[in-house]
């Protein structure tokens, strides 16, 4: 078996083994799974990290619940309201001044206003919020797909992380920011939110956008977002860990 491969059997193994129904123990067995042999013949044409896109895209899903598992209480954390008059005048609009950026490593630099944004296809999931500090809670998100921002801004082919600057500064530590890396950008549940239980999304919980990156844990689902940044390298950003809590000493893959 050429080294190359391997390298590519070991990434489905991880990958689509963790799916808990496709479980792999060699080669024979992928090319059994129909569609998965036309997968790796088109893949192998791709570069390793266009590779860990395709693959990333049939990577497991978080649960989801039912509407009856909502949580009445949903705890809002961190920053509740940001301060600062530029945030103070467009939640007095109610956010008809708000523009997105996208920027930093894409083809098509955009800026999108909220309708902009709500006229996108959009994806609804319920799913549980783990913060660290132990507490839980399941609500409704509605949003459009991060991979829809990004297919439209056209990523490129150097970008390794997607970078959420947001609007508050939290305990005087600077703006609260974060990253990901584009397995996660394009995962479908991968979304940019700006509802929640079916209304509009409050300002405790991040108005008028915020992400779920449902995989992780809840300090990665920046809120207040007003641009998105296509990066190689997070190192010139904050203290270089790739987020605001991760500058503190967070881990920056917070799985769960
Ligand atoms: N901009 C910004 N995003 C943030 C935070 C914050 O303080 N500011 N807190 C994080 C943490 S630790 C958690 S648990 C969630 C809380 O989201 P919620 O307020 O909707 O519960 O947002 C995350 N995203
Ligand atoms: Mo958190």
């Amino acid at each position: 078996m050429t080294r190359k491969l391997l390298t590519r059997r070991s990434a489905l193994t991880g990958l689509v083994g963790a799916g808990g129904g496709l479980l792999l123990s060699g080669c024979e067995r992928i090319v059994q799974i129909p569609g998965m042999l036309g997968m790796l013949e088109s893949a192998e044409k791709l570069s390793q990290r266009g590779q860990r896109l395709v693959l990333g895209s049939s990577t497991p899903l978080a649960r989801e619940y039912t509407r009856a598992e909502i949580s009445r209480n949903f705890k809002a954390n961190g920053t509740t309201r940001p301060s600062g008059e530029d945030y103070a005048r467009l939640s007095m609009s109610g956010f008809a001044d708000y523009r997105l950026k996208i920027d930093g490593l894409v083809m098509r630099p955009l800026d999108l206003s909220l309708d902009e944004i709500r006229n996108m296809p959009s994806r609804s999931q319920i799913t549980r919020h783990d913060c660290v500090e132990g507490w839980s809670a399941i609500g409704e998100w509605t949003g459009v797909p991060l991979s829809q921002l990004l297919q439209m801004a056209g990523v490129q082919p150097n970008a390794r992380y997607i970078v959420f600057h947001c609007a508050d500064n939290l305990g005087g530590q600077g703006l609260y920011y974060e990253s990901i890396d584009l397995v996660d950008a394009f995962h479908p549940q991968t979304i940019m939110a700006y509802a929640m239980n079916g209304a509009a999304l409050p300002i405790p919980h991040g108005a008028p956008l915020r992400l779920r990156v449902e995989r992780q844990l809840g300090y990665k689902m920046a809120k207040y977002v007003m641009r998105i940044e296509a990066v190689d390298s997070f190192a010139t950003l904050g203290r270089g860990r790739g987020g605001f809590w991760e500058d503190l000493g967070y881990e920056w893959y917070a799985g769960i």
